[in-house]
């Protein structure tokens, strides 16, 4: 049998619907969805294990997988020797530090002394030390958010998406101690054919997530214009230009970065560009 790579996905929570998602977009088939604990594709050396979020990392470093997608404050928080291969772009918060909104706070040495409820005790103690901070820390591992107003603790240290969350427990976010995104991480002894599938899958994951950031433009100009278009665009290389059926005028296909996306289009329609379509891309090989 030849080999193939395990990973591991969160069977159920924030991240699991996107981390299949990109699996699938990448043309990898999974098949029995998630009510066994382990799927195989039919059409990728890849197996896929459905676990809770937090036994990810240790997994992972034990080699019962060889990957797994997760957040990245999971994976800082568990200690485990396991690499990062891959940043995501998906699943973005942040761990912080919040009080009551009653208190006033000016800087981090209000922590001095305070008691603060957190699940996420190695990398508060670490970011209290690097700080010459004292607290409390007691561990807990849900609903944080509600350990001040229940006389638990002083502060508590908690992921941040929205906001609504600690606004709704009369909780002011102070100190921002980390920020994290699903990544990818890997096993550090994979061997060279387990690195080869796993190079295969970075690239079509590349592919998908540059495909994601950038959209194909068509647009129509005529001849004149042409060259003050063309600036404007930066194109993978320089843009394909088109003659039109009509005389004097032609089509210019391009691709735009979504960062630059508004400002490149309002530029083009000032330059004289019509009719622009605009397109997303499925894959893009850079
Ligand atoms: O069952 P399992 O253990 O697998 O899942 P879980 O309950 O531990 O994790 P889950 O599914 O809640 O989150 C998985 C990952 O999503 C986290 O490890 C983060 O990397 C990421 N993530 C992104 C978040 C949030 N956003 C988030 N908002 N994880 C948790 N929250 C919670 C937070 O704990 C707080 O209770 O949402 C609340 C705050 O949200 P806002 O929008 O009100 O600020
Ligand atoms: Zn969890």
């Amino acid at each position: 049998m030849s080999k193939r790579l395990k990973i591991a996905i969160q069977k159920s929570g924030r991240l699991s619907e996107v981390s299949l998602g990109i699996l699938k977009e990448c043309g990898i088939d999974v098949k029995n969805g998630k009510s066994a604990l382990l799927a195989s594709a039919s059409n990728f050396p890849l197996d896929v294990l459905f676990l809770r979020d937090d036994d990810i990392p240790e997994y992972v470093a034990d080699g019962i997988a060889d990957l797994g997608i997760l957040g990245e404050n999971v994976v800082v928080e568990s200690r485990a020797k396991i690499d990062i291969v891959k940043r995501l772009d998906f699943g973005r918060c942040r761990l912080s530090l919040a009080v009551p909104k009653s208190v006033a706070y000016t800087n981090i040495t209000y922590f001095n002394g305070k008691k603060i409820a957190t699940s996420y005790p190695n990398i508060l103690n670490d970011y209290l030390a690097e700080n010459n901070v004292t607290s409390e820390v007691h561990e807990i591992s849900g609903s944080v958010e509600i350990a001040p107003n229940i006389g638990l603790a002083d502060a508590i240290c908690d992921i941040v998406s929205s906001g609504s969350t600690l606004l709704s427990n009369g909780l002011r976010e102070v100190q921002v101690i980390m920020k994290s995104e699903a990544v990818m991480v890997a096993n550090r002894y994979i061997d060279a054919e387990g690195c080869q599938i796993l190079d295969k899958l970075l690239f079509r994951i590349n592919a998908v997530m540059t495909a994601k950031s950038n959209k194909y433009i068509v647009l129509n100009a005529p001849n004149d214009a042409l060259e003050d278009i063309i600036r404007v665009l930066p194109g993978m290389k320089s843009p394909t230009v088109v003659p039109l059926a009509t005389k004097g005028w032609s089509a210019v296909h391009s691709v735009l970065n979504e960062e630059t996306f508004w400002d490149v289009i309002d530029d083009l329609k000032a330059n004289g560009a019509q009719g622009i379509l605009v397109v997303p891309i499925e894959k893009m090989i850079v």
